[in-house]
């Protein structure tokens, strides 16, 4: 097959990596000129993992997410301006500007919430696919995190509860080589695959620069897991380009400068990707300059709407925190007043 018989999906993929970019440097923007409360963790350089991944799933099919959540949020199918609206406590926020940047979940798309606990959304990942095997629903779950939540004895727990009742369930683990200061191979020994293997799960690897690659492998797993082959384990090499988070500027003393260079210079997945487009005879450079121009322009008009936006009044702060049981969608449904 030609390549530019997947024009269509080729540029959906690189668009919805220019749309987490672009993302990323509006909300480090508005931290930098102090008019969002609080810390944020850029996604950017680690774009097309959540793309890849994402663009495989249905939009009935969910995902878990980390602190480091914006890209996997724009990526199942987020609004900029709920985005946001929470990003900046905005009554008009996904979680109605009470949970801010590493709260966000967005059910309608199947985006069951970043989490604030390194490791902490495997469990709900795992819990998930249970689910949905149990009701008989052929959705699949990807538990996105960071090499740090290898760490954590909740990953083994449920992976031994996946692979036993072979959920519908793939672990993604986005290896940007650091967590927090530290080193990835100064913190986790040995073979970091061989950690899900020892419990009969089929692992892979694939490097995270490389979007086709992502999805290719990606679109394998989530067809296989429907069909009730899972767990899965994916390893992907990816970086992050900023520090730990937005106030994280002085990086040398744990992360070499040249390494940082090396990354954006040589490993940029959506300029690398926008090579390979052009090669390819599928665009030209001012198809891509304009879909740059687009998703700027989006991006921005959804800050100046959520700059604009009402905060949330005073006597509902106490209001909005549990969703009623048995409603699928806590933010929208009546929500109990805690
Ligand atoms: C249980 C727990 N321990 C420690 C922290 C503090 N903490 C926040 S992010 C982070 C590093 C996470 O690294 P990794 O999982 O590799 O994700 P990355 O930040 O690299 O995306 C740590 C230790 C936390 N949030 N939760």
């Amino acid at each position: 097959m030609n390549a530019t018989d997947n024009t269509a999906e080729y540029l959906r993929l690189y668009e919805q990596m220019a749309r987490i970019r672009a993302f990323e440097d509006n909300a480090n923007q508005l931290y930098l000129s102090a008019k969002m409360p609080g810390l944020t963790h850029m996604y950017t350089g680690q774009e097309a993992v959540a793309v890849g991944i994402c663009e495989a799933l249905e939009q009935s099919d969910q995902i878990t997410s980390t602190h480091r959540g914006h890209g996997h949020c724009v990526a199942k199918g987020a609004d900029f301006k709920e985005m946001f609206c929470e990003l900046l406590g905005k009554a008009e926020g996904y979680c109605r500007g009470k949970g801010g940047s590493m709260h966000i979940a967005d059910q309608a798309n199947g985006n069951l919430g970043a989490n604030a606990i390194v490791g902490g959304s495997a469990g709900i990942a795992t819990g998930a696919a249970l689910s949905a095997k149990r009701l008989g629903s052929d959705a699949v779950t990807v538990c996105f995190f960071g090499d740090g939540a290898l760490g954590q004895g909740l990953l083994y727990e449920v992976m031994n509860m996946a692979a036993l009742w072979k959920l519908p369930v793939i672990y993604a683990c986005e290896n940007n080589h650091y967590g927090e200061y530290t080193r990835t191979d100064e913190m986790a020994a040995g073979d970091l695959c061989a950690r899900a293997a020892a419990f009969g799960i089929e692992t892979h690897q694939v490097d995270g620069q490389d979007v086709l690659a992502v999805n290719r492998l990606a679109r394998d797993l989530v067809g296989r897991a429907r069909k009730g082959e899972g767990p899965f384990f994916v390893l992907l090499d990816t970086y992050r380009w900023h520090g730990h988070h937005v106030g994280d500027i002085n990086r040398a003393y744990y992360r070499p400068k040249d390494e940082e260079a090396l990354w954006k210079e040589t490993r940029d997945p959506i300029l690398n990707f926008g090579k390979w487009l052009e090669g390819e005879g599928i665009v030209g450079a001012d198809d891509l300059v304009a879909i740059g121009e687009r998703v700027r322009r989006e991006a921005e008009a959804a800050v100046a709407y959520a700059e604009a936006a009402a905060y949330p009044p005073a006597h509902e702060v106490d209001m909005h925190v549990y969703a009623t049981p048995g409603t699928a969608d806590g933010r929208r449904e009546e929500l109990h007043h805690a």
